[in-house]
């Protein structure tokens, strides 16, 4: 009975009900009527959670950290860091895709270095030139802003997950912490993006008197020296890309005639006159207000989540789906293309991504009850 006047509720057939009669299966149509008011909230409602919905893509996109292995600390092969970076044993490219562009070395840090005697060079939070924490993660990287000799200085690059567009405003945070052993500090630390890949080799025999003299299009303030031993320091700005950026350099891009540098208490001779700062958690996107605030929470799963494992170096995606089969497997581009289809009929599934293009791929693995969605980079 209804409890609204017709005139107010929209009236449908919209379930079909099967009945046994005499042995003979018969559909007899059932209608059902819907008040307006409650149609017309229903209707709102399902406005506003797709609005939602394209607003949290939205942002989970426009959110990407556009900076691979961002805190500096995934291996090549799982390998670790052994020791101080040297002309033949460079260390900062085990971080893969980090390297450094000159002939300088910079230097990795990390727990996995902490049993004697690497540990005492390279360990985390204690090493050769200081004591410190990381910012995030189990290690960072660490680079001269220079040594007061012949121009050294070192630097770290990276290439992005993607070109930078034109006329686009990007968001550039990352995290510097002066060494103990530093007996200065400067306010000259700069990010420079660049369409190519930089490559120098000059004639110095470890990189001295090679100062990259690009203008980065990121500088800390003037004035603002960075003098903090104990605590990270946050370096960000924004600012509209040319088009076609793909990496990213950091350190200090003026030669020693042209630093602003200040003396700063408690540094160390021991290894020499110097400026030395460790380097963690690196972020660049679109989003004012930082990267991946959803994306890391971006699991929805309801029971059992699948564990899935990519591994850049057998270029392959590894799920496990704990013994739950008829799963179905979509992987989506950044750009919400399907690249992968797959109705599981097996616990254990390998995807070979080998020739996938670099970038950030999303994986949705759904059945009728549960739905699970997981990010992933190939880089
Ligand atoms: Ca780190």
């Amino acid at each position: 009975m209804l409890s609204f006047p017709l005139l107010f509720c929209e009236c449908t057939e919209i379930i079909s009900q099967y009945i046994i009669y005499n042995q003979a299966v018969t559909k007899q149509k059932r209608r059902f009527c819907i008040p307006a008011v409650i149609l017309s909230v229903a209707k709102k409602l399902c406005v506003s959670i797709l609005t939602l919905f394209a607003l949290i893509l939205t942002h989970s996109l426009s959110a990407q950290n556009l900076i691979p292995n961002p805190s500096i600390e995934i291996f090549y092969q799982d390998s670790c860091p052994t020791e101080q970076g040297t002309r033949d044993t460079p260390q900062l490219q085990k971080a893969t895709p980090w390297y450094s562009p000159t002939k300088s070395t910079p230097d990795l840090f990390n727990e996995c270095a902490n049993p004697s005697p690497s540990g005492a060079v390279i360990g985390v939070p204690q090493n050769f030139c200081g004591y410190q924490q990381p910012k995030s993660g189990k290690g960072y990287a660490g680079f001269y802003a220079t040594t007061f000799y012949e121009n050294y200085k070192e630097y770290v690059q990276v290439p992005l997950l993607s070109s930078l567009q034109p006329n686009t405003q990007y968001y550039l945070s990352f995290h510097l912490s002066l060494s103990d052993s530093s007996l200065y500090a400067t306010d000259d630390i700069g990010a420079y993006f660049s369409k190519e890949k930089i490559v120098r080799n000059g004639d110095g025999p470890l990189g001295h008197d090679d100062t990259l003299t690009y203008i980065p299009q990121i500088t800390n303030p003037e004035g603002k020296n960075l003098t903090d031993k104990i605590n990270w320091m946050e370096i960000k700005g924004s600012f509209s890309a040319a088009g076609g950026e793909s990496y990213l350099t950091i350190g200090c891009f003026k030669a020693d005639v042209d630093m602003d540098t200040l003396l700063v208490p408690n540094g160390s001779y021991a290894y020499g006159l110097n400026i030395y700062y460790y380097i963690d958690s690196i972020s660049l996107c679109t989003f004012p207000n930082g990267c991946d605030t959803i994306t890391k929470k971006d699991e929805i799963s309801i029971k059992k989540q699948p564990k899935i494992n990519y591994n850049n170096y057998l270029k392959n995606i590894t799920i496990d789906l704990e013994n739950e089969q008829n799963n179905k497997i979509e992987i989506y581009n950044s750009f919400g293309e399907l690249k992968e289809q797959i109705l599981s009929t097996e616990n254990n599934i390998i995807i070979n991504t080998e020739t996938w293009n670099k970038g950030v791929y999303f994986i949705k693995i759904y059945n009728e009850k549960n739905s699970f969605l997981h990010k992933f980079i190939i880089f």
